[in-house]
């Protein structure tokens, strides 16, 4: 056991505590107050219809209300609450919930609307007092419901679905993880349960060291635990999981739109250098005609691993180089560690120093710690100043040498201990002090929001040394709330195809639990893949928001090219498709930003009233249209799957597939299992190297047959900078109703964004027969019929501005 879980341990007096009977109550508009005779006191927030907050003080004692989850956009909006006293219990009522409190014992139940159960406490809230550090360990229980599921809590490995695990929630350099390891390096501590066709979310917005248990050391209790501060959190109605996903994303924040380049294909490697083998990298993409936006710069960049520094032999006019590269259509994307190498000549370290922005212990020594550049000091994030004075460190790197995006690595923070301590405590010692946003504490508090914090020092560097342009920042570690400012990636995978797999579920919970923007290292970080396996992992991150491959380079090369031909041929074709997919994955990007909606999601959330999708977590959708299953395993011409209810057609063929059932889905190796929904409009681009070659390429509109109706939507703008904010997009709303021998396809357009081409192409999918007569408007158009890969399409050229388009055979 590590000695810092066995001091909290130690800490423990091992003796429950729980509240005794209510003894008075009172309400103030959406606020309800509850005091215990043994003065404990529940606070509830009714924050919406759906949504309610839970804080509960051991003695009527609570903590300044803060946290860097929530979104201080958010409003609460809520109707009215109905509060009543019954023999026994209390009831909150709102239009969607009772919440009821029991008298004797303080518990907790939530129902709907029609009094069924959603959730209910076992023993509810109870704690341990912490003689060591103050405070207690706060736990609540709740009890399990039939058949009920869970899932959740960011980028843990293991089972699709979370019952019978436990898990923590304590940010880790988990170099090499595997499918047991926990905790990993996000801190998301929010988890859906769902039973009967009903399912809710809770946020435990505690940012000390926390437990999730499901059903694991008890089977019928969920409980959750940390090991300090309040138990404090949200409660969230769905029904329907994708309710509680846009809820959960409400409440803790939309990002910005990132610059569309950033959802094209990255390359990176741990490292590329010097500036000559940048250029053979990206010249042999140009030279293959392979697409690609992004280059990255991993440490070695750096003089000696001293940030915000130029290792000047290997780069030495960085600023031309990037340039250069732009000129080329590659963006630069460099890293940035939160480690400061002690050293009284580097002008960072001085500049900290000076301006006291480092972590301090206990007693007031600077922490030091070794990380790359050997002894380090570690700005303390959680202070506005240090994360400005941060932002500020950016100015020669974003404004004048012109780097284009910045990745946060390390910020767990992971730092080197000798090996006799778990990777779990290659930390900070716990007794280190932040400032919390004048919350002063020690690390057990602070440790999981400092890689949030940091990525948003960098967040707001880029923004206010290139206010034009839109940031784009990856980081490894992160807090719920963490979309707000930065993408994300899984760290430090296996080349093995069940990284593939746990790759595809990271990044799928990553998704749900609210930062949408994620991906992982394509073909493994550690160890080498070989082609097939690379392959395989590149035609599933072509579905993922952020798509790049990365190595850990101390093996062979790891682009697409470093495979053979055919490998190289078969991943030139699945980036390209990618590239023709922009508009559907920004449009996909657009709905998350606006409504919180994740932007791939596990089958549970298309259709959870369907048992068979609630254990399932390879199959994934990406967006409202289209379901992707990747190829995990070698050697296969084909695998097992499933498909929602509702029609879908075979993505490569037109076919129409069966759903609802499990079926086999043959593919060859230039492909993988993808469908589209019937009546989907999937708005694409022609192909390019890179997003900008084309000034206004040719927008393709791919329309799917339906017998019914279906409805979809195409955002575009600028792709970069601000012109959205004052109308300059254009939001395009589809509906395609259809029958026997009709589809009928109607366009209702919104801003006015004109930087796109006059006409678009509209490639008809599965019709039924073959086409006879078009019309848009009252004009009858020509079609003609072709071939688009093993289908047969038609082909339309309409005015970009059509109100309706008639096709009938
Ligand atoms: O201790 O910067 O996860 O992506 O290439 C290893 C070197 C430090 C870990 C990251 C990985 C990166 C590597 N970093």
């Amino acid at each position: 056991m590590s000695e810092f879980i066995k001091e909290d341990i130690m800490n423990r007096t091992l003796e429950e505590k729980f509240p005794l009977k209510i003894i008075s109550s009172r309400q103030e508009g959406n606020q309800l107050y509850f005091i215990c005779e043994n003065e404990v006191e529940l606070r509830v927030t009714v924050l919406t219809d759906r949504m309610i907050r839970l804080r509960y003080a051991t003695d009527g004692v609570f903590e300044n209300d803060f946290s860097y989850a929530i979104d201080t956009r958010f409003k609460p909006k809520t109707p009215s609450v109905e509060f009543k006293e019954k023999e026994d219990h209390y009831q909150i009522i709102t239009q969607q919930l009772t919440c009821r409190i029991n008298k004797s014992d303080l518990q907790v139940i939530m129902m709907d609307k029609l009094g069924t159960v959603i959730c209910e406490d076992e023993k509810g809230f109870h704690w341990e007092d912490d003689n060591t550090n103050g405070g207690a360990i706060v736990q609540m229980s709740k009890k399990l419901q039939s058949q009920e599921n869970f899932y959740g809590l960011g980028d843990k490995t293991g089972k699709a679905n979370m019952r019978k695990s436990r898990y923590s929630i304590w940010g880790t350099d988990s170099y090499g993880y595997g499918v047991d390891t926990d905790p990993l390096y996000k801190n998301i501590p929010f988890y859906y349960g769902i039973h009967n066709d009903t399912s809710y979310g809770i946020f435990f917005d505690n940012s000390f060291r926390s437990f999730f248990d499901f059903g694991h050391e008890r089977a019928n209790v969920t409980s959750f635990w940390a090991s300090g501060g309040e138990m404090n959190y949200y409660f969230f109605y769905g029904p329907e999981l994708m309710d509680v996903a846009e809820q959960f994303v409400d409440l803790t924040g939309k990002p910005e739109l990132p610059p569309m380049w950033a959802l094209g294909y990255h390359q990176c490697k741990w490292s590329y250098y010097p500036e000559s083998q940048i250029k053979e990298i990206t010249s042999e993409f140009r030279k293959r005609k392979i697409p690609c936006d992004a280059i990255y710069l991993d440490i070695d960049y750096m003089d000696g691993f001293r940030c915000f520094t130029w290792d000047k032999e290997k780069f030495p006019e960085p600023k031309r180089m990037i340039k250069e590269l732009e000129k080329d259509g590659f963006k630069t994307v460099v890293m940035i560690d939160p480690g400061i190498k002690v050293d009284k000549d580097y002008w960072v370290c001085k500049e900290g120093l000076e301006k006291d922005m480092f972590c301090k212990r206990a007693d007031g020594p600077l922490l030091v710690a070794p990380v790359w550049p050997g002894d380090c000091y570690f700005p303390d994030f959680t202070r506005p100043d240090v994360r400005d004075w941060w932002a500020g460190l950016y100015k020669e790197m974003i404004a004048e040498l012109g780097v284009h995006g910045v990745w946060n690595d390390m910020n767990e923070p992971a730092i080197f201990l000798a090996d006799n301590f778990t990777q779990s405590d290659k930390t900070f010692y716990p007794d280190v002090r932040h400032d919390y946003d004048g919350n002063p504490c020690s690390h057990r508090k602070a440790h999981n929001v400092y890689g949030m914090q940091m990525s948003r020092g960098t967040f707001h560097g880029l923004k206010q040394n290139a206010p034009d342009k839109r940031p784009f920042v990856i980081t490894r570690s992160t807090y719920a709330g963490g979309q707000r400012y930065s993408s994300g990636w899984t760290g430090d995978n296996l080349a093995t195809w069940e990284h593939l797999k746990i790759a595809n579920k990271q990044c799928q919970r990553v998704a749900i639990s609210g930062m949408s923007f994620i991906g992982s290292d394509i073909g493994g970080f550690i160890d080498q893949p070989d082609g097939e396996l690379y392959l395989r992992w590149l035609q599933m991150a072509v579905f993922h928001p952020f798509f790049r491959t990365h190595s850990s380079g101390d093996h062979g090369e790891q682009e697409p090219w470093a495979f053979g031909e055919e490998i190289a041929e078969l991943s030139r074709r699945a980036i390209e498709f990618r590239y023709r997919l922009l508009p559907y994955i920004y449009t996909t990007f657009w709905q998350h930003v606006s409504k919180g909606t994740p932007m791939i999601r596990p089958l549970a959330f298309l259709e959870q009233q369907e048992k068979d999708t609630l254990h399932r977590m390879e199959e994934f959708a990406l967006g409202d249209h289209i379901l992707v299953c990747p190829i995990s395993q070698p050697k296969v011409d084909g695998r097992w799957m499933f498909l929602p209810k509702g029609d879908w057609f075979n993505f490569w063929t037109d076919e129409q597939t069966p759903s609802n059932l499990e079926f086999w889905a043959s593919t060859e190796l230039d492909e993988i299992p993808v469908f589209v929904r019937a009546g989907a409009v999937i708005p694409s681009f022609e192909s390019m190297q890179y997003v900008g070659e084309k000034k206004r390429p040719q927008i393709y509109l791919h329309l799917y047959y339906i017998k019914g109706e279906n409805n979809s939507q195409f955002y575009l703008d600028e792709g970069e900078g601000y012109g959205y904010e004052n109308g300059e997009f254009t939001l395009r709303n589809y509906l395609v109703v259809g029958d026997k021998n009709k589809l009928t396809i109607s366009q209702q357009r919104e801003g006015d964004f004109e930087n796109l081409c006059q006409d678009f192409k509209i490639i008809i999918h599965a019709l039924p027969e073959d086409l006879k007569n078009v019309k848009v408007g009252e004009e009858t158009i020509k079609f003609s019929k072709g071939k688009d890969r093993k289908k047969e399409v038609f082909e339309i050229k309409v005015n970009r501005d059509f109100e309706e388009i008639v096709l009938d055979w």
